[in-house]
């Protein structure tokens, strides 16, 4: 048996959230299991105590649904958790990223655009404008977390949730109120989707979904703590096979051919999270869901 310290302190556990979107998802869909699964399923952190778990699947309309959630032995506990569709479909990308230690939370919810919702109006009617309401709703109870970089918020939609907190339990069931009707909305966006059939938008949705992944793959916030855990050849696997799978399939470009202005003179990606160097310290949308920010260049 566990001593009692420790079942205190993993009392919270981000798998109540992954069996959530598994089961409400095969609601709405067939979930076949994606080849990775049994690539990535025994993965072992080099501690020997802290437990790494992925799950992985594909249907009609998703390209893959995965999940990798951390549970170390001080108290850490991350959830990354994100929802890829097809390239037929423009639907946002579903997003749900929390690192938790004992002392803080910090928290990224969203239905990532997959295109400009700043921009492009259709886009934002499309998928946004409905579900303003729900981002004003936990917007308020989740406050906006403080300093963002621009670069991060191109890729964030007028409803994200992007909040950080110390250690409490009812912040916690906001967090999983707000991951489960998140999710429902995306499931029924995805319901009602319809395959693009226009070969030439199927390649926009497809760089635009490819970006995505190159941004991520190569600046995502948790790669030090992955590195630290599993070392850094592992980590690199499990970021580009795993997390972002399809990086390395979906298109040729690479992180400089997207992103020019991260390009050092010997060629090298700038290892800065920001160029653009500006930050936005509140919620730069107003309630009617319109960008009020300064410009994101
Ligand atoms: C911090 N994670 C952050 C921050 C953001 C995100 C915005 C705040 C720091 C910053 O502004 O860069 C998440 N950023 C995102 C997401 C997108 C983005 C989801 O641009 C999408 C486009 N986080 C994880 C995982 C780990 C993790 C898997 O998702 C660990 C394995 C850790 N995130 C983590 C840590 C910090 C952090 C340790 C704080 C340290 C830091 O800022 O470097």
């Amino acid at each position: 048996m566990r001593p009692a310290m420790a079942e205190a302190t993993s009392s919270l556990t981000y798998q109540k959230y992954v069996q959530f979107a598994l089961e409400e998802t095969r609601k709405h869909t067939h979930l076949a299991p994606s080849a990775l699964q049994e690539r990535f399923r025994s993965l072992s952190a080099m501690d020997g105590r802290t437990q790494l778990q992925v799950q992985s699947f594909e249907s009609p309309k998703i390209r893959l649904l995965r999940s990798l959630s951390i549970e170390g032995s001080d108290g850490m506990q991350v959830l990354d958790f994100a929802i890829f569709p097809r390239a037929e479909f423009d639907l946002p990308i579903f997003c749900a990223n929390f690192f938790t230690t004992s002392a803080i939370n910090i928290v990224v919810l969203d239905l990532n655009p997959l295109h400009d919702v700043i921009s492009q109006h259709d886009y934002k009617k499309k998928y946004y404008t409905h579900l303003i309401p729900l981002g004003l709703k936990y917007g308020e109870l989740l406050p906006w977390g403080g300093r963002i970089t621009a670069e991060s918020m191109k890729f964030f939609s007028p409803i994200v949730i992007w909040t950080k907190f110390p250690a409490s339990e009812q912040k916690h069931h906001l967090l999983y109120s707000a991951f489960v009707d998140y999710l429902k909305s995306w499931l029924e966006l995805m319901d009602r989707a319809s395959g693009e059939t226009d070969a030439s938008r199927i390649m926009v949705n497809l760089e635009a979904q490819h970006k995505y992944l190159t941004w991520r793959a190569e600046k995502d916030p948790g790669h030090q703590v992955l590195r630290k855990l599993v070392g850094e050849t592992h980590a690199k696997e499990i970021i580009k096979s795993f997390l972002f799978s399809g990086v390395d399939e979906l298109g040729s470009r690479k992180f400089i051919d997207y992103f020019p202005e991260y390009k050092c003179d010997d060629g090298t990606v700038n290892q800065k999270r920001s160029m653009i160097g500006k930050s936005f310290q509140s919620r730069p949308w107003d309630t009617q869901g319109e960008f009020i920010g300064d410009s994101l260049s």
